[in-house]
């Protein structure tokens, strides 16, 4: 099996990548126009017709959408095509406002489905390989979107879902799964519980991980590696442009390949909204190319990243997106310093510490409390107060020098902090409860 799923477009000159996307454009922008009529209002008040769209260097002229005229627009304002021709729909988890609801044809899904198995086989993946999903399946699309990716490099599926670790776990040893598929968080989790069952990571047969969905750091994709005995990767997508599979790494690991022969990228400043040359930080926005049921046309997805079009050793000819480095929208304000929670998790592994942690943001007296509970692993924990309090202290320092700003960290005994199935929940701002 090659090392590529669609070699021929992975690795396409840039030149043809980009004729591809001039082809595909105009055609999305009139299948738009034609069918969407809350984007044609957008487009009509920017006094744009899909007669200025000719190639993908007039997307720029195309008006944004964000995530509220997504909300808006719930649940069919921005249907595609005729509801007789969908055949799924995928939630986001947002736990506040409405949801965002994407839907699919058949057309789309194999799109989709491409992609993912794109990815796969980027890791490493054939039709030996025993794939264990452990994402969620139902309305999260990363349990479908890797199975689906999974039925068509014609691995063997496990379509687990998340939870129930022992049931993962003895599945795994049972079935001999090669390809782990979860949240980086979980993965950590699967690790941390093969080890107590006495498990060495040299007992499991699995050999990469595709870890996605939130996220992650460098520190924890080392430790990840070491409990599992694996090569991790990392894949990236939103159920607004399908699910995962938008991106993924190659065993280069130097930044995630944007499948752009479905989706056009660029990084804007997220307060101007200009566009920013490849190498420059900002607020990545997609384009999809060849969607019918849920075409998004410049959609603000608020990661923060930056995109390399520097050629890749693997082959692959599509530009590459650095792991998100966080959000314009939930990037954390604390006594008016920007912290991202990515930071913590790098000061918290440097030192030794276990990837399990809660920040939890208060107010008093018109102050922000920031308070830092972290887990201790077995062998550092201690009953003696005076050597718990010398660790705290010295946390809170290596924290006050990443950050600006120094929280209070409490130490507390292993296994307190809620382990999640899914995406981990790192923050809890209670400052937001105030207002
Ligand atoms: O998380 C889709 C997905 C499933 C991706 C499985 C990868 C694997 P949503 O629930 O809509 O979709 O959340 C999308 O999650 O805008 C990012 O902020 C974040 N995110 C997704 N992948 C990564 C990643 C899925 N690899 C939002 N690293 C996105 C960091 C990620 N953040």
């Amino acid at each position: 099996m090659s090392r590529y799923y669609q070699q021929e477009i992975e690795t396409a000159p840039r030149e043809k990548i980009l004729e591809i996307q001039n082809e595909k454009i105009v055609r999305q922008v009139r299948h738009v126009w034609d069918h969407v009529p809350y984007y044609r209002r957008l487009m009509e008040e920017k006094g744009i017709t899909p007669k200025d769209i000719r190639s993908v260097d007039d997307i720029r002229k195309l008006p944004f959408l964000s995530k509220a005229d997504l909300r808006d627009s719930y649940p069919y304002g921005l249907l595609g095509t005729d509801l007789k021709n969908c055949v799924r729909i995928h939630s986001t988890s947002g736990t506040t406002g409405k949801r965002v609801v994407a839907f699919y044809t058949q057309h789309d899904i194999d799109l989709w489905e491409d992609c993912t198995a794109r990815a796969i086989v980027a890791a490493g993946g054939t039709e030996e390989d025993v794939v264990q999903v452990c994402y969620g399946y139902g309305l999260f699309t990363g349990g479908s979107g890797l199975h689906g990716g999974s039925h068509k490099v014609g691995c063997l599926t496990l379509p687990m879902s998340s939870g129930n670790t022992e049931r993962q776990i003895q599945f795994m040893m049972d079935l001999g799964s090669t390809i782990l598929c979860c949240t980086p968080s979980y993965a950590a989790y699967i690790g941390e519980s093969l080890a107590e069952m006495g498990y060495r990571p040299e007992d499991n047969k699995l050999k990469a991980g595709i870890f996605g969905a939130e996220p992650w750091t460098e520190e924890m994709r080392r430790d990840i590696e070491k409990k599992l005995g694996i090569k991790a990767y990392d894949i990236y997508g939103l159920t607004e442009t399908s699910g995962p599979g938008v991106a993924f790494e190659c065993e280069e690991q130097h930044g995630m390949h944007i499948n752009e022969d479905h989706f056009y990228a660029e990084v804007i400043d997220p307060d101007t909204g200009e566009v920013l040359p490849d190498g420059e930080k900002g607020e990545l926005v997609f384009t999809s190319l060849d969607k019918e049921a849920f075409p998004l046309l410049r959609y603000r997805t608020r990661d923060i990243c930056v995109l390399s079009r520097k050629p890749c050793s693997c082959g692959r000819t599509h530009v590459r997106m650095s792991k998100p480095m966080g959000r314009s929208d939930d990037m954390l304000i604390i006594r008016g310093v920007n912290v991202f929670p990515s930071q913590i998790e790098t000061v918290l592994l440097n030192e030794g510490y276990t990837p399990n942690y809660q920040i939890v943001l208060d107010r008093e007296r018109n102050n922000d409390t920031f308070d830092v509970y972290v887990e201790v692993s077995a062998d550092q924990f201690s009953d003696l107060m005076s050597q718990i309090q010398r660790m705290e202290k010295s946390l809170e320092g290596a924290l006050r020098t990443m950050l600006g700003i120094g929280p209070k960290v409490h130490l507390v005994a292993p296994k307190t902090i809620t382990r999640s199935e899914g995406k981990a929940v790192r923050v809890i701002d209670k400052r937001k409860l105030h207002d």
